[in-house]
């Protein structure tokens, strides 16, 4: 521990020798495990990456949960429900994949209702109808599955196992939200321009959930060195954007943005420029929905201290029960 609390915790190459060691383990694609030397900045880092991940999956069971009571069928209803509760569970494995880095999961999450974590722009915006249900699904799980995909070869054991059966589950959630776009784009005139409504609205916030452009993005560097991210965030955007505008044209529907054009002789869609000065305002905390979402994590988190309390007492019982039964 003392060695490690040597370290430095920039993300600029460790030049020690147990520095090395350790990229030359990276380098050979050896999986780091908890009990490993790792560089502090590399640790951070996976904490930071990890939280807002976790801290994502949870935040992001608001906008969907909202149409949980609303959604037109018995049989959409259950699997909206079922989507959201492995949202749950995404978030209970990451944050259990953080704590291995030596954090707490309630340090984490009072950082996130204190309002000092990050957590995805996606889910600041409003779920308006229930094609929005769809959208995100088709959108925003696509997205997250092209992001998470490369996850499954991170560096760091704990994170790539999680994101294994994350990453099956998603591409699941992906499939049911193509399949409600699909039926609303093939039915009434009223259900194509609600399914059109909501392509207008998600499309660039789904752009924006890579992070900002490689440019800008200060992080990217050390992550690919330590083989966190595999992929920059525009190489993500872009492998995105190809696979999604085909899905789109075949539903027939307009991406609203008259600068998209397929470029013959690079095989890419090319994209008009994205909005980073929404992006920016989403992250300060300005978004439609950020106070709104803070606001129902803090009151789900209040009105489940019962719980908390009743699974400490119970723990406690049994400590007793065990401490007689040894004795
Ligand atoms: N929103 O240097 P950069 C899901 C921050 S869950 C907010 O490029 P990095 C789902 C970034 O954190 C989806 N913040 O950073 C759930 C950094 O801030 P700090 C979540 C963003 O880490 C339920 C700063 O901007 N997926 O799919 O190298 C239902 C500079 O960025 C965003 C993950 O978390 C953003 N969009 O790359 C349905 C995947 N983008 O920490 C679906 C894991 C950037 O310096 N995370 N920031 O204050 C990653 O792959 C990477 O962390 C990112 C950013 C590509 C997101």
């Amino acid at each position: 521990m003392y060695s490690q609390a040597l370290n430095t915790a920039t993300g600029h190459a460790d030049t020690s020798e147990a520095g090395t060691r350790f990229q030359t383990r990276v380098d050979a694609e050896e999986r780091i495990e908890p009990n490993d030397w790792m560089p502090e900045a590399y640790r951070r880092t996976l904490i930071r990456q990890i939280s807002q991940h976790a801290h994502s999956e949870i935040v992001g069971m608001l906008p969907e949960g909202n149409w949980i009571t609303r959604a037109p069928t018995l049989r959409r209803k259950a699997a909206l429900l079922a989507k959201v509760q492995d949202e749950g569970g995404h978030g209970l494995y990451l944050y259990a994949a953080a704590e291995t880095l030596g954090v707490t999961r309630e340090e984490l999450v009072e950082q996130l209702l204190a309002g000092r974590a990050k957590y995805s722009s996606i889910f600041n915006y409003p779920t308006l109808s229930w094609a929005d249900i769809g959208t995100i699904g088709w959108l925003v799980d696509g997205a997250a599955i092209m992001n998470q995909i490369p996850l499954c070869r991170c560096s760091y054991g704990p994170y790539a196992r999680a994101m294994i059966r994350i990453c099956k589950e998603e591409s699941f959630h992906q499939r049911q939200g193509f399949e409600i776009v699909t039926i609303l784009a093939r039915g009434s005139a009223e259900q194509k321009a609600m399914v059109q409504d909501a392509l207008n609205r998600w499309w660039w916030p789904s752009l924006m959930m890579f992070g900002p452009s490689d440019s800008q993005s200060q992080h990217s560097d050390a992550s690919m060195r330590w083989k966190i991210k595999r992929f920059t965030n525009d190489a993500l955007r872009q492998k995105f954007v190809d696979a999604t505008v085909p899905q789109g044209h075949y539903l027939g529907l307009t991406f609203p943005d008259p600068a998209l054009r397929y470029n013959e002789a690079t095989g890419h869609w090319e994209f008009g420029a994205i909005d980073w000065e929404e992006f920016r305002r989403v992250l300060a905390g300005d978004g439609p929905c950020n106070r709104e979402r803070l606001a129902a994590r803090r009151r789900a988190h209040d009105d489940g201290a019962w719980v908390r309390e009743a699974a400490l007492a119970f723990a406690a019982k049994q400590g007793v029960a065990r401490q007689r039964e040894a004795a």
